[in-house]
């Protein structure tokens, strides 16, 4: 069967669990608004390597913009309103992405989601990031949204047991991951990032998960 050209512009969303839902290339009409929106985040709160409780140092550099952020010190992990490095709250988060998680998630079924905080990861080529839950969110009736940039990764799709075997879902440059219900305390990673380099994003891979965590 000949696929017809419009299905290589216009994906189909892909359900890959009961509250999972894959919407490839949701990002790329407002992509270009996205990263201008990005820049001055990135500005006031530059990518830093956190450590792990355990004094470990994560190799996914990250950063976080809304009026909570992620971090992890050797108190432990959790959102703060204030960005330890500069002392400040962290960057607003572009309403732009407020608005795109919010239709994104409307599309899984998650109706009135409005993300409050944005965790932004960059990976290198090799970079990994190990199987973990997101736990660290007050509602876990809350769906999170995940905005993949840059070279393509292996998503590691698990269960609600470290120990189930996780599937292996290729995510690419402007793909979208809704996840929510009960996939929401899912196991899952990323694998090594293989070498290369995207022809908008260069030599990298930007994740941006959107979260309601207060
Ligand atoms: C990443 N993502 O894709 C890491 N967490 O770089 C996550 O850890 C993640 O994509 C919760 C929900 C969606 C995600
Ligand atoms: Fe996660």
């Amino acid at each position: 069967m000949i696929q017809s050209s419009l299905d290589l512009f216009d994906p189909h969303p892909q359900r890959l669990a009961r509250h999972t839902l894959l919407l490839p290339g949701f990002a790329l009409p407002e992509l270009e608004a996205l990263l201008d929106a990005l820049r001055p985040v990135l500005r006031a709160a530059p990518f830093r390597h956190m450590h792990t409780p355990g004094g470990l140092r994560m190799a996914v550099a990250l950063t976080n913009c809304g009026a909570l952020g992620w971090v992890s010190d050797e108190n432990g992990y959790r959102y703060t309103p204030i960005d330890p490095v500069s002392a400040k709250p962290w960057p607003a988060l572009p309403p732009l992405l407020v608005d795109l998680a919010t239709r994104a998630a409307a599309q899984a079924g998650f109706d009135g989601f409005v993300a409050d905080a944005c965790l932004v990861n960059h990976y290198l080529p090799g970079t990994r990031l190990s199987l973990h839950q997101d736990r660290d969110e007050q509602d876990y009736g809350q769906p999170i949204v995940s905005i993949s940039l840059g070279l393509p990764a292996i998503f590691l799709f698990g269960g609600l047991q470290r120990s189930e075997r996780p599937r292996h879902i290729p995510l690419s440059h402007g793909d979208v991951l809704v996840w929510g219900g009960e996939d929401r305390l899912r196991f899952h990673g990323v694998l090594p990032i293989k070498p290369g380099v995207h022809p908008r994003m260069g030599e990298r891979r930007i994740n941006l998960t959107l979260r309601k965590a207060g």
